[in-house]
């Protein structure tokens, strides 16, 4: 089945638009702030001023309409590709970047802020997104988790166990997957049989839905409704955007070893930050002097952000002892001896 779009490629809408024009014109500041960070970043990153990083070019809509169907009482949980999300949901961007820098301070998050960090060993996120969902119930919270998982993610046991469970529960989740095409060098197709990842769904007894990841409106309508789904205690949703990754896998990868020139370009076509702008331009709710002030505003923004990150790195670290202490409320006896160890240096 094809994935389910509302916009074309050249920003014409297929029919009557499931969401406000004003929460679009909202979703394309959020989708281009998105692509602003990630664009900074990468040239940070080429300066020795960040540590590798994981970009996500070509996934701003994927990303961005997923985190704004969330309130901010709701729980994101985001793999290493998901800043796009973070920062959407509310993660400073100077903390983003203390985290992409390698410094502890990027582990300190706003306290009300709900948002797991990003996590690295794939799929382990889930079944920690099903605890966080499920915590919620037992405390008679209202909050819904949304996590998010690459098609490589998709592919491990976690994926099931998570999936199982929440669905025997009924836990206010959502599985947000990103079929980006590829797990680092290997295609979607050479690791799965089945075409749509959502279709898994129907073997776990929840709704799986199917959509085109690139279509910011498609991703925020269906995200939506599975987000309200999880609320109204109808249990999680498996949501597949379809997407493409338009960057190397991290700023350490070179798919030029792996990948075909002519797929990208195809791809670059339908990337979704124009097509979103031109969705907008056809309404006539966006200008050329609106793209002007928001390109300032965000250039304004991120530079502010940088150099507040700046000022707290260039110190280096008052403790290293800071490096291990985040890592449990109360330190075990590997952290305690861990910073036995470390006092002094
Ligand atoms: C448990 C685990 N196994 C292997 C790896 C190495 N690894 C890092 S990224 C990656 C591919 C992930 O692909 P996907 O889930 O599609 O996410 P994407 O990188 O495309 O966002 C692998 C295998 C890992 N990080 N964790």
């Amino acid at each position: 089945m094809e994935p389910k779009s509302d916009v074309a490629v050249d920003g014409t809408a297929a029919g009557p638009l499931p969401v406000a024009v004003a929460d679009i014109v909202a979703g394309y500041r959020a989708v281009a702030r998105a692509r602003h960070f990630d664009e900074r970043a990468v040239t940070l990153q080429r300066q020795g001023r960040l540590g590798v990083y994981p970009q996500f070019r070509g996934q701003e809509a994927a990303q961005v309409g997923a985190a704004l169907a969330l309130s901010a009482t709701d729980w994101l949980v985001p793999t290493y590709r998901d800043t796009g999300a973070a920062i959407t949901h509310g993660l400073p961007i100077e903390t983003a970047l203390l985290y992409w820098r390698s410094h502890p301070s990027g582990w300190a998050y706003p306290p009300d802020l709900r948002l797991l960090p990003f996590y690295v060993p794939i799929a382990s996120q889930l079944t920690h997104a099903v605890g966080v969902a499920h915590a919620g119930k037992l405390l008679g919270a209202d909050w819904a988790a949304m996590v998010f998982v690459g098609d490589g993610g998709s592919s491990e046991g976690d994926f099931h166990e998570a999936l199982n469970f929440a669905a025997v529960y009924r836990d206010p989740v959502v599985f947000m997957v990103q079929n980006n095409g590829w797990a680092i060098s290997v295609p979607t197709a050479r690791q799965m049989r089945n075409t749509r990842i959502a279709d898994r769904a129907v073997g776990y007894g929840m709704p799986g839905v199917t959509v085109d990841g690139n279509d910011f409106v498609a991703v925020l309508d269906a995200a939506r409704q599975a987000v309200a789904r999880a609320k109204a205690g109808e249990g999680p949703t498996l949501v597949e955007a379809v997407t493409y990754r338009l960057a190397p896998h991290t700023t350490s990868d070179d798919p030029g070893r792996y990948r075909d020139k002519t797929d990208a370009a195809e791809e670059e076509r339908a990337e979704p930050v124009g097509r979103l702008r031109r969705l907008l331009e056809s309404k006539a709710a966006w200008s050329q002097s609106e793209e002007a002030a928001l390109q300032q505003q965000l250039a304004e923004e991120f530079t502010a952000a940088l150099a507040a990150a700046d000022a707290v790195s260039s110190t280096g670290l008052s403790d290293v002892r800071a490096l291990v202490e985040h890592v449990f409320a109360e330190p075990g006896p590997d952290q305690r001896a861990a910073m036995e160890y470390l006092r002094g240096k």
